[in-house]
């Protein structure tokens, strides 16, 4: 590949290049297909809210133009104004930017401390043997050619001449250093031609374009030039918009009639690189336990009485509960709880769920089909740890947090049996244990209480509390589960139901642990439940 020195010198047409100020503005400049970022003085020093009159630092400046180096693998070229200082300092400018991979650096003829070239009044030239001294220096002090030196004259800017513009070109270009950049603030293109016609192409030459932007690109070509700098542009052109925005969130204190025509926040995610960042996150990131749930949300209700009213036309999912859908509210619980991998299957009305920022995933053949076989389709998500988490149970966050902490294979969210009032009819999954709940108070709950048997038809005294529908699983029950599925005629898989699935696994022997909790959990199966629900959530 040619270096950028290559092209900088064999350039048919000249480079285009654009003025910034940081990472960003480079980032843009690298989209729209320009040869290279100019590290502005005027802009860096602007953006920090100071005059353009070596108040910053070298190191402000080099930071900024690293920032930029670092942001696109665009060339970057410096303006260092009069290298901050005399021989000594232009030596070490060198040395730190070309090590921070600047490609170019441009160095004016003015005063430390220089003042921008358009503000009127002091414009002070350095001798032309000092400044020669300060450019022998430089070209002495880089490690290789490809680090650009260019010289930059503004006998033009300081009134002293064509002449003294001349002569200051050809002393420069006798140091031997890369190229000359002429500079100029008048209004039209006259003077800068009469330069280039004298100066003849003797040595490359660099224009900044700025106050006579009515000279050609072509007529630039023409005159062999090789790069031209749009120094400041984008900064006017940032500041406009600003202000156009900040005067209608002045007066209309709203952001209504500006949101069509400003970015979206995705574009700037896009811009720093948020996307790639979270793509690295999931291959690298490692910050305790990664737990992705699925949610099986895809049968049609199945409920009697007022509740099957209520659910003519909508799924389970989207009952209102207090202004959210359910399913809002429960990844709004599992996020808090710190899990963001949430995939939820819709079958039933499903064009109807609203389930961001979750993932939605579709089950074709939901109907007639059971639990097991929902969530056969977010298989890819069997790995790390697995949440499965009924769709019509609502848990509390700290609850979440305890239970997904829970390190073996397989365990499984059970809470108390509750048979009186409107529960005496309710059929549960019911559960038992190798240790049955004591009548008494407990200090705390069993660490290791097995589920010894799961179903819906279990003898009161073997019943001792009901699964909920939460299961959790970590890398070994995962593969425990899915070999255990793999064992299942297709046919039979497809109606079998959570509870089914997990009296099959004790049956074979599988260590299932369970996890209690006597409150912080709801559900809402009866209309009874989602009345109650309701009044929790308006008094919590
Ligand atoms: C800069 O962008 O800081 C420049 C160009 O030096 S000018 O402002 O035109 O002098
Ligand atoms: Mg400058």
């Amino acid at each position: 590949m040619q270096s950028f020195r290559e092209r900088f010198l064999s350039a048919e047409k000249p480079l285009i290049i654009v003025g910034a100020h940081d990472g960003l503005g480079a980032k843009l400049i690298e989209q729209h297909g320009f040869d290279g970022v100019w590290a502005s003085g005027l802009e860096i020093s602007a953006s920090h809210g100071v005059p353009d009159a070596n108040i910053l630092t070298m190191t402000q400046y080099l930071e900024r133009s690293q920032e930029m180096v670092n942001a696109t693998s665009l060339p970057v070229i410096a303006d260092v104004d009069t290298g901050y200082g005399n021989s000594s300092n232009v030596r070490h400018m060198v040395e730190q930017y070309e090590a921070a991979g600047i490609a170019a650096v441009v160095i004016e003829d003015k005063l430390f401390p220089k003042v921008n070239s358009f503000v009127p009044g002091r414009q002070e030239l350095a001798s032309i043997p000092e400044f020669c001294g300060k450019l022998e220096a430089a070209r002495d002090a880089r490690k290789s050619d490809n680090f650009l030196i260019i010289s930059r004259i503004e006998a033009l800017i300081a009134g002293w001449g064509m002449a003294e513009a001349l002569k200051r070109a050809e002393a420069y270009r006798e140091v031997g250093v890369d190229s000359i950049l002429i500079h100029s603030k008048s209004k039209e293109p006259d003077e800068i031609r009469e330069f280039l016609k004298a100066w003849n192409k003797r040595s490359p030459v660099v224009l900044i374009p700025t106050t006579y932007p009515a000279m050609k690109y072509e007529e630039m070509q023409e005159w062999g030039i090789n790069m031209i700098i749009f120094a400041n542009q984008c900064m006017r052109t940032t500041i406009a918009a600003m202000h156009k925005t900040l005067d209608i969130m002045a007066t209309e204190k709203s952001t209504v009639s500006i949101e069509k025509s400003i970015t979206t926040v995705k574009e700037i995610f896009e811009l720093q690189g948020m996307m790639k960042m979270k793509e690295h996150e999931k291959k690298y990131l490692r910050t305790g336990k990664t737990v992705h749930v699925v949610i099986p949300a895809a049968g049609a209700p199945k409920h009697e009485g007022k509740m099957a009213e209520m659910l003519r036309n909508i799924p389970v999912a989207m009952l209102p509960t207090e202004g959210k859908p359910l399913i809002q509210r429960i990844i709004e619980s599992l996020n808090q709880a710190g899990m963001q991998d949430i995939t939820v299957l819709t079958g039933y009305k499903k064009e109807m769920i609203q389930a961001d920022p979750a993932e939605k995933r579709e089950v074709p053949d939901f109907a007639g089909t059971g639990i097991v076989h929902s969530i056969s389709h977010a298989k890819d998500k069997f790995k790390d740890s697995v949440l499965i988490h009924y769709g019509d149970v609502i848990v509390s966050p700290e609850n979440l947090r305890s239970f997904i902490t829970c390190e073996d294979p397989i365990t499984v969210f059970i809470s108390p049996l509750q048979r009186t009032g409107r529960y005496e009819n309710k059929k549960f999954d019911l559960v038992s244990l190798a240790h049955p709940p004591s009548s008494g108070r407990t200090l705390e709950r069993h660490p290791k209480n097995i589920l010894k048997a799961i179903s819906t038809d279990l003898p009161e005294e073997a019943s001792h509390g009901e699964f909920i529908g939460l299961i959790l699983l970590n890398p070994k029950g995962i593969k425990t589960w899915l070999s255990n599925i793999d064992q299942i005629p297709a046919k039979e898989l497809k109606s079998l139901s959570l509870a089914e699935f997990l009296q099959r696994l004790v049956q074979n022997k599988v260590e299932i642990n369970t996890f209690e909790a006597r409150t912080g959990w709801a559900e809402v199966h009866s209309y009874e439940d989602y009345e109650e629900l309701c009044t929790l959530l308006r008094n919590p």
